[in-house]
């Protein structure tokens, strides 16, 4: 492992645009579970596929309200952990760099990257479900147990997420492949790459000849096609990377 690390500080070392793609497992060991992992409790009954979508929501505005509360509650409760912390620091260790994020937490910009691109939202913005006025939190945190309705067109309020079943935004997603275009390098950091359209980003970088660094728990769909893959927790792992860039750094 630690050959490869140096092989991916290395390579960060002399690139001049990062893209870095990131997924659940980045907020992970922030105590927020993944899509994949077993949702805990009362809510391992459910299919988050289910509850994450318009028909989840329409069958059952209150369940899916509540779902979303206890999720916004962990995210409350989270703290950026050592790889969103890393990923900040990286900033400004290279040229230039943009996260890319399939996370609804806020933790990236919580931990001081500036330039985040959120693909999938963020679960602690509201906009109502008939006409997406925006709404503000605490018409949220008023009324716990069901959607309040919108204070303009009293439509219910929802969580400002793509569902599945939801067009991703239009400028949020054609800035991201715009930045693979402009990128040399990309961090893939805990997404099993399995949700479209934000998995394709990787595979353009890729098809662009882009280098690609895969940082996972596991293997995911895209480990066999990336020149890089650092096995392991990013919490820890990110934290190394730049921990040997900047001694790469001083010894230049
Ligand atoms: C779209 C917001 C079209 C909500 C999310 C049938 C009907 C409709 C669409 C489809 C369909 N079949 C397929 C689709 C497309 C669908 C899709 O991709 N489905 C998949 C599941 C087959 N996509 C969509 O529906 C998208 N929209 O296609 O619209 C359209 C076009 C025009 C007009 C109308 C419609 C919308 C997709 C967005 C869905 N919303 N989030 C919410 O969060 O509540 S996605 C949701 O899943 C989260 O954002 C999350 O990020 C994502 C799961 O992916 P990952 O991030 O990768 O997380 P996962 O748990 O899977 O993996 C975690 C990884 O981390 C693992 O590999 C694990 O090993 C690793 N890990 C764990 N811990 C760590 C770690 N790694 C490192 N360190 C650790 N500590």
């Amino acid at each position: 492992m630690e050959r490869q690390v140096i092989q991916a500080a290395t390579w960060l070392a002399t690139a001049h645009r990062v893209v870095v793609l990131s997924g659940a497992g980045m907020s992970q060991e922030s105590g927020i579970p993944t899509f994949r992992d077993a949702q805990s409790g009362l809510w391992g009954q459910y299919d988050p596929m289910t509850l994450a979508s318009q028909s989840g929501f329409i069958q059952d505005p209150g369940l899916v309200w509540r779902w979303y509360g206890w999720r916004r509650a962990l995210v409350d409760a989270a703290r950026p952990n050592p790889g969103h912390l890393a990923l900040a620091a990286l900033a400004a260790l290279v040229p230039r760099l943009v996260v890319i994020t399939q996370n609804v937490d806020g933790l990236h910009q919580a931990a001081g990257s500036t330039d985040v691109i959120e693909l999938h939202g963020n679960l602690c913005r509201f906009r109502c479900f008939a006409r997406g006025h925006p709404a503000p939190r605490h018409l949220a945190d008023c009324s716990p147990d069901e959607p309040p309705p919108c204070p303009i067109c009293r439509s219910l309020l929802r969580p400002d997420v793509i569902w599945f079943g939801e067009a991703l935004p239009r400028a949020q997603l054609d800035r991201a492949f715009d930045e693979v275009k402009k990128a040399c390098l990309m961090l893939v950091v805990g997404t099993s790459g399995l949700v479209q359209p934000a998995a394709q980003i990787p595979v353009e970088a890729l098809r662009r000849k882009i280098r690609v660094i895969e940082i996972n728990r596991e293997a995911t769909p895209l480990t066999d096609h990336v020149p890089l893959h650092l096995r392991g927790a990013s919490g820890e792992l990110l934290p190394v990377l730049v921990a040997q860039l900047e001694t790469l750094r001083r010894v230049a």
